[in-house]
């Protein structure tokens, strides 16, 4: 029981659920108000831009945002590392949610900078973009997203201190609200070099500052296989495991994305013996890091970054990728005869069935394009990544004829399937086309026709449908129930998935399809129906697995939509208590208590508490109250923080391997505070 719940809450933190509602801030800070930095207007006037929009620079000021500044001081480190004079970086979540980063790299520069008239440190801190301008022959491209250095997370903290250790001396400085307290000055000797930053991200700014260990852990596992021979530690002081250490964990790879190739595909069954293909070279001028492997799995799952960002919209370099993995492989299939004997035509699709690719490169000046800044933009860039795919695939073809043959095979059992799953699928299409529409019969739809405006619930069971049914608001609110357990698309053929009603009907509902041609894996939804589906299911183990598989479902085939933030999970209630006509709904078991307190006042007799098992325990109004007004429900939506590390733990969950799965849950089991 207590495991089953908990496998769910971890997909829940690593999937990552954003609360919608907006937290209160806590207790503000009284600060005294620096006398020395008043002077210097300019710099107040670039931080007050960044305090007045701070979403600008950092994305948004919710959860991403504040984990983001985070991102935005490591960054500093990796490009130290990048430059050769950083090994070992730390990330500590201090008890009140600040965030120490301490690197060995060089230190931030100290000497008197002339035209600013102050500290280089202090421009550093407190002048926008200014972290570049003292190195710029340097290879700087780790950069992140945004890019916008140490100063926008000074200005979007009640209080940073920095520590620089440089030319045998320790030098400091302490700011509040992005504004220094004092001069940079000294404060002892050292034998190192390197930056500590502490900050508190300001409560005023942001929604919470409270940090989650698995989002900055897994972006630090990620950095670690971007960036080989980098250490990250993780460490969070806020918590102790039950030998009274506190939570800490390591990353550290030696062979980069070879490794984090081998650890995306950990549960999958390998198609080959050998070990994971992989390239680290430099084509005309710009570093490309390649490692693929095929599976025996039906998906394709590949990762593109660009100055270890995740370019989720892909771009010139993934572009490249396909061209030369496709290129390269047909070639070959044709060169040895395997596909003369077939009379299949195989397209690009097939040579990505079963293959996990990680491909890294590191572009000076990258352009980045699309809604979410994540697609590249340079031309030049697929050329050097076509090459380098090419060199790696056509090597390794020649040397291994046994596992050429294999990936050679798979490639047109991949068409087959494909042409398989076009038949079936225009075979449901000609039939619904002929019982004269679109939408399941088990659909209850809304009246309004605006996709911004409406919401579909994918209710478990016809019995909690029903009460969903008479309890919403049919304005805009469509029912659609969903029987059982959905099949479980990480283990199923592409074709199998269309075959399945459950999921069919889902598909009808939303108004989406997927493509039958080349590229027939791409989700067309121009149709889309509703800009929120919303996932209900019971609080229970059995509700816990349904939501788990329709997530799962989403993130294989329709993860366009959890990246538009169109997907949420409801929070029906866990208790009811009650005491005489008083009652009052409790999702925590704080709440639980407090209720007891409130409502017992005191004394414990009278009150009765109902524990709610499943949605079928309340009736359609108190359905309403609870889980679907929108004036009184909490959605979270389902947001994925790194693709990566979801499409691993998706494998994992999902997939045929016990082991792994308990050894995670295991594993993770510590940081679950459920009580089943
Ligand atoms: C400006 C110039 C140089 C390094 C840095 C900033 C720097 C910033 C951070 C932030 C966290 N850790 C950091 N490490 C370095 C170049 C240094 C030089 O030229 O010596």
């Amino acid at each position: 029981m207590i495991i089953l719940k908990f496998f769910l809450r971890k997909v829940v933190s690593l999937i990552n659920y954003k609360n919608i509602n907006i937290e209160m801030s806590e207790e503000q800070l009284i600060l005294k108000s620096s006398e020395y930095s008043a002077s210097s207007i300019q710099v107040l006037e670039g931080l007050e831009a960044v305090r007045k929009r701070p979403a600008m620079y950092i994305g948004d000021i919710g959860e991403k945002g504040l984990h983001h500044l985070v991102y935005e001081v490591v960054d500093n480190s990796i490009d130290e590392a990048l430059a050769g004079y950083c090994t070992d970086v730390d990330v500590i979540i201090n008890e009140d949610n600040s965030v120490t980063v301490k690197d060995n790299g060089r230190g931030i520069p100290v000497d008197f900078h002339e035209k600013e008239q102050k500290s280089a440190l202090e421009v550093v801190m407190t002048v926008l973009h200014a972290g570049g301008k003292f190195d710029k022959d340097s290879y700087k491209v780790s950069g992140g997203l945004h890019g916008v250095g140490v100063s926008c997370v000074n200005a979007l903290s009640a209080v940073t201190k920095v520590n620089v250790h440089r030319a045998g001396k320790v030098y400091y400085q302490e700011y509040h609200r992005g504004i220094p307290v004092e001069p940079v000055k000294e404060v002892g000797t050292s034998d190192m070099t390197g930056t500590v930053v502490t900050f508190l991200p300001d409560n005023e700014i942001f929604t919470s500052i409270e940090y989650k260990f698995s989002i900055l852990a897994s972006r630090l596992r990620e950095l670690a296989f971007l960036n080989k021979g980098v250490r990250l530690n993780l460490t969070d002081r806020r918590e102790t495991d039950k030998d009274g250490n506190f939570v800490f964990e390591t990353y550290y790879s030696d062979e980069g994305l070879k490794q984090f190739v081998r650890y995306l595909d950990e549960t999958r069954e390998s198609l080959i013996e050998r070990d994971v293909m992989y390239i680290d070279t430099v084509k005309n001028g710009m570093p490309v890091e390649i490692a693929i492997h095929y599976n025996t799995t039906y998906s394709e799952n590949i990762h593109s970054y660009v100055n270890n960002i995740n370019t989720i919209e892909g771009g010139t370099h993934l572009l490249g990728f396909r061209r030369g993995l496709t290129r390269t492989l047909k070639k070959y299939a044709e060169d040895s005869g395997i596909l003369a004997k077939q009379k299949i035509e195989i397209n690009g699709d097939d040579f990505r069935e079963g293959l996990t690719a990680v491909i890294s490169v590191k572009v000076q000046e990258p352009l980045f394009e699309g809604q979410t800044k994540t697609k590249l933009g340079n031309s030049d860039v697929s050329g050097s990544v076509d090459q380098a795919i090419s060199e790696l695939l056509k090597i390794y073809l020649e040397e291994h004829p046994k596992e050429a043959k294999a990936i050679v095979n798979k490639v047109i059992l991949a068409a087959s399937a494909r042409i398989a799953a076009r038949n079936a699928r225009e075979k449901v299409q000609r039939k619904s086309a002929m019982t004269g529409g679109g939408l399941p019969g088990k659909l209850a739809d809304c009246s309004n026709r605006d996709p911004h405006m409406c919401e579909l619930y994918l209710v478990e069971g016809d019995s909690a449908g029903g009460t969903a049914k008479q309890g919403r608001n049919r304005a805009f609110q469509a029912i659609l129930p969903l029987r059982g357990k959905i099949l479980n698309v990480e283990k199923a053929m592409t074709h199998k998935i269309f075959d399945s009603e459950e999921i069919s009907n889902i598909f009808k509902a939303l108004g989406v399809h997927i493509g039958t041609e080349e590229d027939s894996k791409a989700l067309n939804f121009k149709g889309l129906r509703y800009h929120k589906i919303i996932i209900m299911c019971d609080a229970d183990v059995d509700g816990s697995h349904i939501e788990t598989l329709i997530m799962t479902l989403f993130f294989r085939y329709l993860k366009e939509l959890i990246e538009h933030g169109f997907l949420y999970i409801a929070t029906p209630p866990l208790y009811l208590v009650k005491k005489g006509k008083e009652q009052r709904y409790c999702w925590t078991e704080d709440q639980r208590l407090q209720a007891i307190q409130e409502i017992g006042r005191g004394k414990d007799t009278g009150v009765h508490v109902q524990r709610y098992k499943g949605l079928g325990e309340m009736n359609a109004e108190q359905l309403w109250e609870t889980t679907m007004d929108p004036e009184r429900r909490t959605l979270r939506q389902v947001t994925i923080d790194s693709s990566a590390e979801a499409d691993h733990v998706f494998a994992m969950l999902m997939g045929d391997e016990v082991a792994p799965r308990r050894e995670f849950i295991e594993k993770n089991a510590k940081y679950a505070r459920i009580d089943v």
